[in-house]
């Protein structure tokens, strides 16, 4: 038997990033449904709310005002999770009991002025100014002293806890690297210690030749499901390039990414016909100034959804108790994704 005739039938998946298994039920994956019913989220569908705390020149929580930006703005998140200048402190009672104090910044991107695009619906050349500005952010703060991580992230709709559809994202940047960074830092390591190449290039070689997994591509990005995705409709994008971080990449490179970007957030919106809702993310090296060749930069994309536009995978029971379980195959969701149009289902 090999890998390309998967039987039907329960089996673990490894997934080398993070060096976890996973639990995959196939056979699971006709089960009938009378679960939880979600409200069908519309298109927010104006260009500027009066309401919102994110469009230019409206006040946000604590009156600060916002600028006129006219095409992306960066703020310090005003209830932010982490602050600067936290001295370091680590206290303990015991082997059981510790605390360590944490200092760092957590900052807000908007992606567009306009309220009520995404990703998805911004034109390719808005996203690359997004991509700049991601990566302006990641050097500046990853430069900070005292800075090891730097995490840029999205959570778009709100089933992923997205506070308001006006377009934009979060970065969060401290000074512990934070538990999947971690992981992905020695698997990756350890791997390019073994090899002497970067695990993610290796694993999107063999990704490419099998093409069971693929779901788009550009000339130096592919985003494909991964062997050992967890949610339905999970996406890993990886570059052809290994580089560490954001500010290796080429301009070129940087607007292809916009255009992978896009790619991959049309056909999701394409799926169920709706605003598809994610978290999605950027792993870049730690900044401490340590040596980080082993690790390749890449992009998660996390979405909850299962069947419909209502109704998402719940992460709860064996899995929170035991591991990540899921129904249809990586295989079955990259191929939906990959059938799908790549023009968005609200272009005219
Ligand atoms: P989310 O939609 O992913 O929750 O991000 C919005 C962030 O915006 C959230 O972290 C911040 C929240 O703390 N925020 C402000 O900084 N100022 C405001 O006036 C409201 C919300
Ligand atoms: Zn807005």
């Amino acid at each position: 038997m090999s890998l390309s005739e998967l039987p039907p039938q329960p089996h673990r998946r490894w997934n080398p990033l993070t060096r976890e298994w996973i639990l995959v039920s196939p056979h699971r994956a006709l089960r009938p449904w009378q679960g939880q019913v979600e409200n069908v989220p519309r298109p927010a569908g104006v260009a500027y709310d009066p309401a919102c705390y994110l469009c230019p020149g409206n006040a946000r929580a604590g009156g600060v005002k916002n600028p006129n930006y006219a095409a992306t703005f960066v703020f310090d998140n005003d209830f932010a999770a982490l602050q600067p200048g936290v001295p370091e402190w680590d206290l303990r009672d015991g082997e059981l009991l510790r605390a360590v104090g944490e200092s760092g910044t957590c900052r807000v991107v908007c992606f567009s002025p306009q309220h009520d695009l995404t990703l998805a619906r911004m034109p390719v050349a808005e996203i690359a100014r997004v991509v700049d500005v991601w990566t302006e952010q990641f050097l500046e703060l990853g430069g900070l002293p005292g800075i090891n991580s730097v995490q840029i992230f999205e959570n778009r709709g709100e089933m992923m806890g997205s506070s308001n559809p006006h377009p934009h994202g979060q970065i969060w940047a401290n000074h512990s690297l934070p538990g999947e960074l971690v992981k992905e830092c020695g698997a990756q390591g350890d791997y390019f210690s073994a090899h002497s190449s970067t695990l993610l290039t290796d694993y999107l070689r063999l990704e490419q030749r099998r093409a069971e997994r693929l779901v788009c591509s550009n000339e130096h990005f592919t985003v494909l499901v991964p062997f050992w995705a967890v949610w339905p409709f999970e996406t890993l994008l990886i570059g052809h390039r290994a580089v560490s971080g954001l500010d290796e990449l080429t301009a070129e490179e940087r607007v292809a990414l916009a255009d992978i970007l896009h790619q991959i957030t049309v056909r999701y919106d394409n799926l169920f016909r709706t605003p598809f809702p994610y978290t999605m993310g950027f792993h870049q090296r730690p900044t401490d100034g340590a040596d980080h060749r082993a690790f390749q930069l890449h992009a998660h994309f996390y979405p909850p959804l299962l069947r419909s536009a209502t109704v998402k995978k719940f992460m709860v029971g064996y899995e929170l108790l035991a591991m990540p379980q899921r129904d249809i195959t990586p295989e079955t969701a990259a191929r939906l994704l990959r059938e799908l149009p790549d023009r968005h289902y609200l272009a005219g």
